[in-house]
């Protein structure tokens, strides 16, 4: 299918100009607001506490790491520090800007965020009910003057009990203060992967336009997040013109200064204001916007006029707040050795809660009684909070794998998430099986995607050339013309983002395959696969589900050399909270793929680009197989040899040649390495005595030293001789076709091993 426009050679003399970006351009306050109806003054008293429930959570956790909580003296806090004193106008003025149901992911440095998020979101929740069913177990209301203050202090304690590492923290105590996430606020999660959070928010943003779902993503990052590759990938993924309906997300930099102790003007960017990036990625400078920080209603101004944007269909919105932290990037940083105390007076002269105090005074919503009154009740409810989170459950070892992974699929959905016939752009059409009923295994991949996406409208597929293209390896041919680009569509060449947005699509209600061309191409999204998707769940606390399947490919025998050649699956295997499926039939691919995508687990699924092309008997059915069986491909007696992926046609045609040698080997395909069946494995070697692991990684750390050392522990007893390995060598693949040939393994090389095998 051609793109909907022609790119021509036009070489007309002009030039490229930009719009000016505004900087501080709100000119109201508290009074112009109130009196415009744009807050109430309700809303203005909310903005105070809830700032003030900031500040003082956070002067709390200092005096806890100095030891100097008064109701608990003898308690030490241990874990992360980052304080956000000085920057409560931005974490409120924009949360109390964006609804309740909207969502928010957040950074290190984010107690304010979470705070807040949860704050406002109470504030949402009207019904009695609804509040109940928060408050839970957590206490008891008849304690409280309100259901609502009863809320608001089981937030207040949860949160607290996050930081201490409690079991009745919002995440179980598995993420702490720098890996919070509250799920029924809206809260996607803190990250203290410095920009980690950017192509989260961008794919959660885009799931929620694709589900229909009216909402808005509110992602705050740091100064120093805007100088990492991932930013980059970010914006120009949410600006895409392919997206015709915007994408729902609002940036919002919190310019604190400082990375840690990098000064963003003037010494780690060439730039003065962060929001001039906006320039870069779309036509309309993403809406870019320099705001005041210190003043939280500056900030609910920009922030309501972002969301509204967004909701409008024309996000992402950049939006850059100067702001400062007071205290240093944690406790043990005390500022003196790169910032000096003129700057730090100067900023906080314009204290923001000072600020607020003030105008909610001047504008006659509250006395200098009332404000009194009101620090007095929010520190009684921190301390009691904090006297809470102390005395709470520490979690039971024996649970530190719950949450790891969830153990539902998406079986049931039924008939209701099926693809309305009106949605297809195109007629639905099965590969035609040749006289065997054989198909190729790119086909059956082709044909488990256009099954699923035909069962759940949840699923699209997106990577690069994934559209028109078919893909590298034509392996999602054909699907654009059946679903349109709405479903399908090219990803641009970001492999972070490719994987960072699929992770927050699914986290949102998405059920996303994204494609990575070649896996040595993972390497470029290590910290999406490893720190975001592979974790999100676990350090949540298990509140978190991530349906989202990343399909790769391995290669190698082209002399594409170190770069497109290589068998990485260990570097995905050694991440716990990932599956990892590498079939090497037509039959597997079609079956273990549309049982990927079912999986509410993230899976990395591995094709291999010689499998691509092997015939194999697939059904004109909907099957699934099961993630985590293996499969006995040949029965044998005389020693079991494990293969998967292409390895594993090599080793069977090595088996044909050793039966004609009378020696008969058993092979087994273990199909998926995360969760590894090692039963069967097991119950293989038991039978035979001797085991043989092929694979095309390197030796040194490659995954068949796991399964060696399996067997090894379950089946020693049994063992007539040492698990041997056949590896590639422990060298980058080399492109000279002597060179590669000596270092995949070859039939000859795998058929010599188990000879000697059976000897030893
Ligand atoms: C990818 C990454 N690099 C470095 C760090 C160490 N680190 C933690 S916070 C931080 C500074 C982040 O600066 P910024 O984004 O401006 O946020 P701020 O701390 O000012 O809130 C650094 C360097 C990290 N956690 N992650
Ligand atoms: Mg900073």
């Amino acid at each position: 299918m051609p793109k909907n426009m022609d790119v021509l050679p036009l070489f007309e003399k002009s030039e490229i100009t930009f719009d000016p970006i505004p900087r501080f351009i709100f000119e109201g306050h508290l009074g112009t607001e109130l009196a415009a109806g744009r807050l109430t003054p309700e809303a203005a008293v909310g903005m105070l506490d809830c700032m003030l429930g900031i500040r003082f959570f956070e002067e709390t956790v200092a005096q806890m790491k100095a030891g100097k909580f008064k109701p608990r003296p003898d308690f030490r806090f241990i874990g992360a520090t980052h304080l956000s004193i000085g920057q409560e106008a931005t974490a409120v003025g924009a949360v109390s800007a964006i609804r309740a149901d909207d969502y928010i992911t957040s950074t290190h440095r984010g107690h304010g965020h979470s705070i807040a998020k949860g704050f406002y979101s109470l504030l949402g929740r009207t019904s009695d009910d609804e509040l109940r069913e928060f408050i839970g177990d957590y206490a008891d209301p008849a304690d409280y003057e309100s259901l609502a203050e009863c809320a608001l202090q089981v937030h207040l304690n949860r949160t607290m009990a996050e930081l201490l590492g409690k079991e009745e923290g919002y995440c179980g105590g598995r993420g702490g203060g720098m890996h919070i996430a509250d799920f029924h606020a809206g809260h996607l999660g803190a990250n203290a992967i410095v920009g980690g959070s950017y192509a989260i928010a961008a794919g959660a943003a885009m799931g929620c336009r694709k589900l229909g779902l009216d909402r808005v993503v509110l992602c705050f990052v740091g100064d120093g997040a805007t100088n990492n590759g991932i930013c980059h990938e970010a914006y120009n993924f949410a600006c895409q013109d392919q997206f015709e309906q915007g994408t729902p997300v609002i940036f919002l930099v919190e310019n604190n200064q400082y990375g840690m102790t990098g000064q963003q003007v003037g010494e780690v960017t060439g730039i003065d204001d962060l929001a001039q990036r906006g320039a870069g990625y779309n036509e309309v400078n993403m809406h870019a916007e320099v705001i005041n920080g210190m003043d939280a209603v500056a900030v609910h101004d920009a922030i309501t006029r972002a969301a509204d944007l967004c909701r409008g269909g024309d996000g992402p919105v950049l939006i850059e707040s100067k702001t400062y932290r007071y205290m240093g990037h944690s406790l043990s940083d005390d500022c003196t050795a790169y910032r000096s105390q003129s700057e730090e007076d100067a900023w906080e002269s314009i204290d923001p809660i000072d600020h607020i105090k003030r105008a909610l005074v001047e504008h006659g919503v509250l006395t200098d009684d009332d404000i009194v009154e009101r620090c007095a009740r929010m520190n009684r409810r921190i301390v009691a909070a904090t006297t809470w989170a102390v005395d709470a459950t520490d979690p039971d070892p024996a649970d530190i794998y719950h949450g790891l992974w969830v153990d539902t699929t998406s079986e049931g959905i039924g008939d209701e998430g099926r693809t309305p016939e009106a949605e297809l752009v195109g007629e639905v059409k099965y590969t035609r099986r040749d006289r065997q009923g054989r198909i190729l295994y790119r086909h059956a991949v082709a044909e488990a995607l256009m099954e699923e996406m035909l069962r759940d409208r949840r699923v699209v597929c997106y990577g690069e050339d994934i559209a028109d293209y078919g893909g590298a390896f034509g392996a999602t041919r054909g699907l654009i013309e059946i679903f349109g680009r709405e479903r399908v569509f090219n990803a641009p060449i970001s492999e972070a983002a490719i994987v960072g947005t699929a992770a927050g699509a699914s986290m949102v209600g998405m059920r996303p395959v994204a494609e990575i061309m070649y896996i040595d191409f993972i390497l470029m999204t290590m910290d999406q696969t490893g720190n975001q998707l592979a974790k999100n769940r676990y350090m949540f606390g298990g509140k978190a589900t991530l349906p989202a399947v990343i399909r790769t490919t391995i290669g190698g025998g082209r002399g594409y050399a170190g770069q497109h050649s290589q068998s990485l699956e260990a570097v995905v295997t050694m991440i716990p909270g990932l599956k990892v499926v590498a079939p090497a039939f037509a039959h597997d691919v079609k079956g273990l793929l549309k049982a990927a995508i079912r999986d509410d687990n993230p899976v990395i699924f591995i094709e291999h680009q010689h499998c691509y092309t092997e015939k194999g008997e697939v059904p004109e059915e909907d099957y699934t197989i099961p993630i985590g069986v293996a499969n006995v491909v040949r029965e044998g007696s005389d020693a079991t040899v494990i293969a998967y992926s292409y390895m594993l046609l090599r080793t069977l045609e090595a088996a044909e040649q050793l039966a004609e040698e009378g020696i008969e080997v058993e092979v087994v395909d273990p199909r998926t390495l995360i969760p590894l069946d090692e039963g069967t494995i097991a119950a293989s070697v038991g039978k035979t005595g001797r085991a043989l692991v092929v694979q095309q990684a390197p030796y040194i750390g490659c995954f068949g030293e796991h399964i060696a050392h399996r067997i090894m522990e379950r089946c020693w007893g049994d063992l007539q001789a040492p698990v041997r390995i056949v590896a590639a060598h422990d060298v980058p693949p080399p492109m000279a076709a002597p060179l590669e040939n000596e270092n995949i393994p070859s039939v000859e090389k795998i058929a010599e091993r188990v000879r000697t095998l059976v000897q030893e």
